[in-house]
């Protein structure tokens, strides 16, 4: 008997008996190769946004692959999608981890999928390895990343209701879409989490940058995440006659957002730091040739860590705008259409997945992300970490988007070694 014990014990000792298994290279590609079919380009990526059919196709098969991992999944109020797996003690608060599934317009295979897909590998790994943790777990599949990180608000209760009868790319409202998703608008208070509520969030994402790939680095560890402000920007101008009206009696509104995008360009590159600012899409009215637009609608985005860098990037832009206004007899009008406030992540939980990195003997860098993410939504309510994984050539957003097999299963294993991690640590 005494034998027995000792050779369990080294065995435990060695780490043999708590052999956690790895990320599967195979089942990852196949899987986001699958998911890539729903919304799928000639030209290669997808079209996967919010609320449409593809976005409905992809989140049934996606939630097909959690029931078929023994999750017990729902719908929360907002059309989030949660997988729930039970611990040993689950009067425990959950740790949650997962990302998005919805893509921008034209956007890539990669970008929340590996994320979304990495979470159910975990949970695959777990029933391969018969390992049940102490806390119980979700996988969340957040609704609507790339329209505003909507469903990860709507679970942190920061949702703003004026956000519901915004148009999403779908061309749906917020509203409307929840609706389609199976959600319950009414109830949208009851989808929200307490702060408490988990014992942990983490999301695994690829890089959407260059600087992994570039390095030959495997694994980013997430310093802290990008706020991200986005204002809707009218230039009302006066339309008129193309041919007879003479160049210096023209109110342009075209010329004058000509001015403002490169007003903009310069308010974001003129000071020190690593702001960005983006003029994604214009609309000119009434948009024939023959006429001069009398209105503009353009987007403006500004990014930084800092939101006081994002403010005084804005009011250098509104500044110049009432140069431009007096230039070209416009009006520049702007109405804030959505803000996500920057997320440091937690650096008790920054040095678990390093730690669980080179665990597993792969090279780390503490890294920020200039890409926004429902990790920092999810930051406001619970003790969060990000992963990152490389984006070859540091592509995203587009058709050429890429992440190997090797670099996602990677992800997955340092996201269920800190999930282990996590789960034998007290954060509160
Ligand atoms: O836009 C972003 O940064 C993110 O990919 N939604
Ligand atoms: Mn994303
Ligand atoms: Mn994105």
């Amino acid at each position: 008997m005494k034998l027995l014990i000792v050779v369990l014990l080294s065995l435990s000792i060695s780490g043999i008996a708590q052999k956690i298994p790895q990320g599967n290279p195979k089942r990852m590609e196949d899987r986001i190769l699958a998911l890539g079919r729903f919304g799928a380009n000639p030209e290669g990526g997808v079209s996967r946004v919010a609320y449409s059919e593809a976005d409905i196709a992809g989140r049934a098969y996606v939630m097909g692959l959690m029931k078929n991992a023994g999750l017990e999944v729902h719908l929360d109020a907002a059309g989030n999608i949660i997988g729930r797996r039970a611990g040993k003690d689950n009067k425990l608060a959950p740790i949650a981890f997962g990302s998005h599934i919805d893509s921008v317009p034209g956007g890539g295979n990669y970008d929340g999928d590996v994320g979304s897909l990495g979470a159910i590998e975990c949970i695959e790994l777990l029933n391969e390895g018969k390992i049940t943790t102490q806390h119980p777990l979700e996988v969340i599949i957040f609704q609507n990343e790339e329209g505003g990180l909507i469903g990860s608000e709507a679970l942190c209760g920061i949702l703003p209701a004026t956000s519901l009868d915004l148009v999403s790319n779908s061309g749906k409202t917020i509203r409307q879409g929840i609706a389609e998703l199976g959600g319950n608008v009414e109830k949208l208070s009851e989808a929200a989490r307490k702060k408490g509520y988990y014992h942990a969030f983490l999301e695994l994402h690829i890089e959407q940058g260059g600087i992994l790939d570039k390095k030959g680095i495997n694994i980013g560890v997430v310093e802290g995440i990008v706020g991200i402000n986005q204002w809707s920007v009218t230039i009302t101008g006066k339309g008129n006659h193309a041919g007879t009206t003479p160049m210096d009696q023209r109110q342009d509104a075209m010329v004058a957002a000509a001015k403002l995008t490169l007003a903009i360009n310069r308010a974001a590159t003129s000071v020190p730091g690593r702001q960005v600012a983006t003029v994604g899409r214009i609309q000119a009215f009434p948009g024939a040739p023959n006429v001069i637009p009398g209105k503009v609608i353009m987007t403006l985005e500004i990014r930084d860590l800092s939101h006081e860098k994002i403010l005084s990037v804005f009011a250098e832009i509104q500044s110049q705008g009432i140069i431009i206004e007096k230039e070209t007899g416009t009006t520049i009008a702007y109405t804030l259409t959505n803000e996500n406030l920057p997320a440091p992540t937690d650096p008790r939980i920054q040095s678990l997945v390093a730690a669980a990195a080179k665990e597993l003997g792969l090279t780390t860098q503490l890294m920020p992300s200039g890409a926004g993410h429902d990790a920092q939504d999810m930051a406001t309510i619970a003790p969060t970490g990000m992963i990152f994984v490389p984006s070859k050539n540091g592509v995203s957003h587009a058709p050429d988007e890429y992440t190997s097999p090797q670099d996602m299963a990677n992800g997955a294993s340092v996201l269920l070694q800190t999930i282990l991690k996590l789960d034998k640590q007290t954060l509160n």
